[in-house]
């Protein structure tokens, strides 16, 4: 019985079930009670890169069939318009500008989250969840300088997780090595792995001073350090050689943890983070998915992620905890075309838009930075609809305490569990964006930016960042597109805002010293 009825569930709801039986003897009322949690987290996926949320020419069934079997969100952020801050609002319920750390760190940063904060892992091992994360971590490891030979703590596990498969960093960082609960996956003793960010190890070859070994990508800006399966990334890296991932199984062997994890602990309520690294550059579909899309890896990988998607969701299927688990997905931040490699993204594009009718991307303070796909979908418990609710990824750490009856909380998360429920589309008043260290807000349809100094355009990926030496209020109720700004047109809401924002944010955000020139 995978179901109970209305009234048993309420029973169990305000807890008279509670504490009847031990965690081995579980019941059905109690594995509803407490439904299985799982995020899908995608590594730089557009707003429009998926059927559901506009595109027609990227196919993305299963991706579409979870946003028309759940709420689609139209309004749904990360917090930062890169990951590691985006990963770390996400697990903590903090803002990321609130943690100077928090921007996009080598494969030897330390880990940024503290041990003692309180993190989503943390709450639901506190209700007696089993809790994992697979995939890309990208918040640090250890605490300044890591052996890679030896444990690698803190990490994961010292923040909640009980079970941690990962790669540290990103797929374009080195070490290019999977890690299993603190210790490198395949590791020989034999040949130690040594990373240096600054320095190369004598003798080996570099994408800069080697292209000829690029063999599988070559490198269009950065990425010209150490040559691994020729691929050159980022950082150098020594050794280790029998502990190297393949970049084309890297799909494969992240979902076959994922669905190994759900099989061992689909008896007990479970938490899983699972973390995929696609469409983040170097861009490598296994063979079976090269060509699918037309539009070159960058598509292709986005057909092998909807596939692995649907895999997955099949294995929750196959494995009787569907209709018990609650699944929320969204991406860290949003598209980038060329992000450093030659992979043809901009040349095979053709009419497909990665983020839909939003300005900016990757790295923008425009909407496109930060607006990304986000559904929650929970089969036989939510309706299908289309939500226009703004939410942040921040709120999901206490909309999932509210789920599970934990009074934990943090300054940043608003507990929107009814909105992500589909209940209600009361979302958040305004919420706070960051893009490489500058902020910016969303109050209801209004999106106001800053003045601030620098490029107005990223030439080397071709974003239109946001910066501009003027405030800028952008009514997106009527121009989605930010293509008009109308903060001379309003100047009282303008100073409203102002208020507002520097209200949460404090005074002290621009890098312009005199604000008052709007
Ligand atoms: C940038 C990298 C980019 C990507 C990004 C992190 C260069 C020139 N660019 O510094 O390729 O790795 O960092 O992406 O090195 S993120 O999605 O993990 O934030
Ligand atoms: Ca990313």
């Amino acid at each position: 019985m995978k179901r109970t009825g209305i009234i048993a569930s309420l029973l169990v709801g305000i807890g008279l079930l509670v504490g009847c039986q031990s965690k081995t003897q579980k019941t059905d009322a109690q594995s509803e009670e407490k439904p299985n949690v799982v995020i899908i987290y995608m590594d730089d996926l557009g707003y429009g890169d998926m059927g559901a949320y506009g595109a027609t020419e990227l196919k993305t069934p299963n991706f579409d069939k979870l946003a028309e079997g759940g709420v689609r969100f139209t309004d749904g952020h990360a917090t930062s318009a890169t990951c590691t801050p985006s990963r770390y609002g996400l697990l903590t319920g903090v803002y990321p500008w609130r943690n100077d750390q928090a921007k996009i760190l080598p494969g030897t940063a330390p880990l940024i989250i503290d041990t003692a904060q309180v993190t989503i892992p943390k709450i639901f091992k506190e209700k007696g969840y089993h809790t994992g994360i697979v995939g890309k971590w990208h918040l640090g490891l250890g605490t300044g300088v890591v052996d890679w030979n030896e444990h690698v703590k803190p990490g994961p596990n010292e923040v909640g997780f009980d079970d941690a498969y990962i790669m540290a960093a990103t797929q374009d960082r080195v070490p290019t090595v999977y890690i299993d609960n603190g210790y490198v996956d395949g590791l020989d003793k034999n040949d130690p792995i040594e990373i240096d960010y600054q320095n190369n190890f004598e003798g080996q070859p570099t994408g800069k001073e080697n292209p000829e070994l690029c063999t599988y990508q070559m490198w269009h800006h950065g990425h010209n350090n150490t040559i691994i399966n020729g691929i050159p990334r980022i950082g150098y890296m020594k050794g280790g050689e029998a502990a190297r991932w393949t970049d084309v199984d890297m799909a494969d062997h992240f979902l076959a943890k994922a669905q190994a994890y759900v099989k061992a602990h689909k008896n007990q309520p479970f938490f899983l983070v699972y973390t995929m690294q696609q469409p983040h550059v170097p861009r490598t579909p296994h063979p079976r998915f090269e060509g699918t899309s037309g539009m070159g890896p960058r598509g292709d990988v986005i057909v092998e992620a909807d596939w692995c998607l649907g895999e997955f969701v099949k294995t929750l299927e196959e494995e009787g905890v569907l209709e018990n688990t609650l699944i929320i997905f969204s991406s860290d931040n949003g598209p980038v075309l060329n992000d450093g490699y030659y992979d043809d993204a901009v040349e095979k594009l053709g009419d497909h838009k990665p983020a839909g009718a939003l300005r900016g991307g990757k790295y923008s303070l425009f909407q496109a930075g930060t607006r990304v796909p986000f559904i929650t979908y929970w089969k036989g418990k939510i309706q299908p609809k289309v939500s226009d609710a703004l939410v942040c990824q921040v709120d999901i750490l206490a909309s999932l305490a509210e789920l599970v009856g934990s009074d934990a909380q943090t300054m940043d998360s608003e507990p929107l569990l009814d909105v992500m429920m589909g209940n209600s589309d009361e979302g958040r008043q305004s919420l706070i964006l960051e893009a490489t260290s500058r902020t910016a807000m969303r109050s209801g349809n209004w999106a106001l930016i800053p003045p601030y100094k620098g490029a107005k355009i990223n030439t080397q990926v071709n974003i239109e960042l946001g910066n501009e030496m003027e405030w800028q209020l952008y009514d997106l109720s009527s121009d989605i597109s930010q293509q008009k700004n109308v903060a001379d047109e309003n100047p009282e809401i303008l100073e409203e805002l102002i208020a507002e924002f520097e209200r949460i944010r404090g005074k002290e955000y621009s890098n312009v010293q005199n604000l008052e020139l709007k």
